[in-house]
């Protein structure tokens, strides 16, 4: 399964997604989600010059050994970007393999472990009035999980009053049976952490979501011996290996890579074979950023997962209209009457590309939103 041609596909049904296209000389075209919001063009241009053209003549079916010489060979490892080019990559080698086997990538991994993939929906919203209203929507559609962070996230945010007072207050009105998810996205400080996490205790929240950057990795310890609230955490790695001891010395409840920029698949699946040796389950990463292609990648991986926990759910009809269905079609999808995602039992993962429709809808330059303290001081997002 000689791979022949190579292409990423920049494409905004909504919004810019890299889209990896990898195609063999017999035929067969495998899928892959390498979107970096934000850095698209350099994960574009990482691909083109550096990464397709080692693939030229590789064999499809090793797909271990081209992880291993993408991210071993730049010497230089990991990184978003690299990282993001290695995910497409990888999705797309899986996808391949499974067209080739006839059988569903899942199958691949050990098979169902599962029917379907219990989700997490975003009900955050700007009080604690309109959360309990999304929420009771989503309660509607047979989903129990809710991540209900308070406030504008570009605003009060962190203002860390508002976050326990409003999340304390959603639980009330909510009563003790959905599980509740509060997104930190890495932007406390491990004081202001500390004081969140202990706040929100009588909350008794499923998870508090990526309380800490990346930088701070060495003061999860201190976190956790502060407090009972569980942690989630990665979103941002773009190195399996970095999270390892965070893994094994217990720091955490829920790991959350993102599999476009963790290394794939085979990268995701490394690290959640480690989770589960210690009691750590999977909480993937499913924002709108990541493409259908991704999304799909990751649901094949929920249901083989011993150790799945909850998968973010991002439902692109309901964001985006039909826009993103012209361009991919299959993949993921949220089943009312199961209360999660499903893929389709297809060849691979499941999903395909309208390669004219992708093309039309021509990449726009966009970054992420840049946020500064009252006093002008740079903060993060
Ligand atoms: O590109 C940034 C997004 O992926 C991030 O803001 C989404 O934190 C996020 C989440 O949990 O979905
Ligand atoms: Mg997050």
């Amino acid at each position: 399964m000689e791979i022949q041609n190579a292409d990423a596909v920049l494409t905004n049904p909504g919004r810019n997604y890299v889209i990896v296209r990898l195609e063999t000389a017999d035929g067969l075209v495998g899928w892959g989600d390498a979107t970096l919001n934000g850095r698209e063009k350099a994960v574009e241009a990482a691909l083109a010059e550096h990464v397709f053209p080692e693939l030229d003549g590789r064999d499809a079916h090793r797909i271990e050994d081209v992880w291993q010489s993408l991210y071993r060979g730049t010497y230089w490892r990991g990184g978003p970007v690299l990282q993001s080019a290695l995910s497409g990559v990888d999705m797309a080698l899986w996808d391949l393999k499974g067209k080739a086997a006839g059988l569903p990538v899942y199958d691949l991994l050990g098979g169902r472990t599962r029917e379907y993939a219990t989700v997490y929906d975003h009900c955050g919203d700007d009080s604690v009035d309109a959360i309990v209203a999304n929420a009771e929507i989503a309660l509607d559609r047979g989903i129990d999980h809710f991540r209900v962070n308070v406030g504008d996230p570009m605003g009060d945010y962190l203002d860390l009053d508002g976050v326990v007072e409003g999340v304390l207050e959603v639980r009330d009105r909510l009563g003790p049976d959905p599980e509740l998810i509060v997104d930190v996205h890495s932007r406390a400080s491990p004081r202001i952490a500390r004081q969140i996490a202990q706040g929100l205790e009588p909350a008794e929240l499923y998870f508090l979501e990526d309380p800490l950057a990346p930088e701070h990795d060495a003061e999860y310890e201190a976190l956790r011996s502060a407090t009972t609230t569980p942690i989630a955490y990665g979103e941002l790695s773009a190195d399996p290996f970095s999270l390892q001891p965070l893994v094994e010395d217990g720091q955490l409840d829920f790991l959350r890579v993102d599999l476009a920029h963790v290394g794939g698949i085979t990268a995701a699946r490394k690290l959640a074979t480690v989770a589960e040796g210690n009691g750590v389950e999977t909480a993937f990463h499913g924002p709108p950023d990541l493409s259908p292609i991704g999304q799909a990648a990751t649901v094949h991986l929920d249901l083989a997962l011993p150790n799945f926990g909850v998968q973010e759910l991002t439902d692109y009809e309901e964001r985006y209209g039909d826009a993103v269905g012209e361009v991919f079609h299959g993949g993921a999808s949220f089943d009312p009457d199961l209360g999660g995602l499903v893929v389709p039992d297809e060849p691979g993962l499941g999903i395909d590309v309208d390669l004219d429709a992708a093309e039309s809808r021509e990449y726009e330059r966009s970054h992420l939103p840049k946020r500064r303290a009252e006093d002008g001081s740079v903060a993060d997002w």
